[in-house]
């Protein structure tokens, strides 16, 4: 159809430099320190002044355009480059970015990572992935997937499963794959502060990480009381409305230097 020629013009243009297309930053914060020493990637397109295109809408054309490998160059090396830019601003931090099930499939993904690290001169150990849990576990048993992984994983690059809860992965599968990080899903941390049961879950997953080496990230964090749960229960980073929403990169350097 025209409009989606048009829409996939106006991609290829993003990915050949045109700024609209970006990657914000969403802080993620060490509450027993009580500072921001990571953040998450999320993908915003502002196609018009009043018009962004939503995340999951622009992976859905990426697909449907057959657009994947230009776009994985394209968001390594926005991630490679937003570390080198804040690094430039006297910022070191980790960053997470998210990938689909299926990039665990692609030999080229590794390759794509270490040019873009390579191209900007940052530590494999400053860049985390996040694959959701269904996505790790689920898709053609698994198979071929631990080499993409592998690989990943020999370039210093660490591991972490999103969205964790909603699916139905076995500690030891997430050892055997070294996974560095758990994401406790929203849906688990919304209520916790009413749910005994939601409480109870979360305290089980830090408890079970802990002692396997994994650390804990909590999403969805809303709310004060909330936060203060998760503090007592060891929780390693906090990310949420609470601190604050994803942000352009010199938004989130001010940000940083405000008190936390
Ligand atoms: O922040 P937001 O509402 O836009 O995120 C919506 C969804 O889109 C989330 O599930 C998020 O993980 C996903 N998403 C955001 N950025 C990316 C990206 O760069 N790649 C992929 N695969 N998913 C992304
Ligand atoms: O699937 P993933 O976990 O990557 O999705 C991240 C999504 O969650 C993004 O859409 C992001 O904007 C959103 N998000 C981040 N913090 C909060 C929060 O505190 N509450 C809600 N409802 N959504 C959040
Ligand atoms: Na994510
Ligand atoms: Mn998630």
């Amino acid at each position: 159809s025209p409009r989606l020629a048009q829409l996939e013009r106006e991609l290829r243009a993003c990915f050949a430099g045109d700024n609209r297309l970006e990657l914000h930053l969403q802080p993620k914060v060490r509450p027993q320190a009580g500072k921001c020493d990571a953040a998450e990637g999320l993908l915003r397109w502002q196609r018009l002044p009043d018009d962004w295109v939503p995340a999951p809408v622009i992976i859905s054309l990426i697909d449907r355009m057959g657009m994947r490998h230009l776009f994985n160059r394209w968001l390594f090396q926005r991630a490679a480059h937003t570390l080198h830019s804040l690094r430039e601003a006297g910022v070191v931090i980790t960053l997470s970015i998210n990938l689909s099930a299926s990039d665990l499939y692609d030999a080229e993904v590794p390759d794509l990572v270490g040019q873009a690290l390579a191209t900007w001169g940052i530590d494999a150990r400053q860049l985390c992935l996040e694959i959701t849990e269904t996505g790790m576990i689920e898709e053609r048993n698994g198979e071929g997937v631990t080499d993409v992984l592998h690989r990943l994983r020999t370039l210093g690059i660490s591991l972490s499963i999103d969205d964790f809860g909603t699916g139905f992965s076995s500690m030891s599968r997430l050892q055997q794959l070294s996974v560095q990080e758990l994401k406790i899903d929203r849906s688990f941390i919304q209520d916790i502060a009413r749910s005994e049961k939601d409480r109870e879950i979360a305290a089980s997953i830090i408890e079970l990480s802990h002692r396997l080496g994994i650390s804990v990230t909590a999403e969805g964090v809303e709310d004060e009381p909330t936060a203060a749960i998760l503090t007592a229960l060891d929780c390693d980073h906090l990310q949420g409305y609470l601190f604050a929403r994803a942000m352009p990169v010199e938004a989130f350097v001010t940000w940083l230097e405000q008190p936390q």
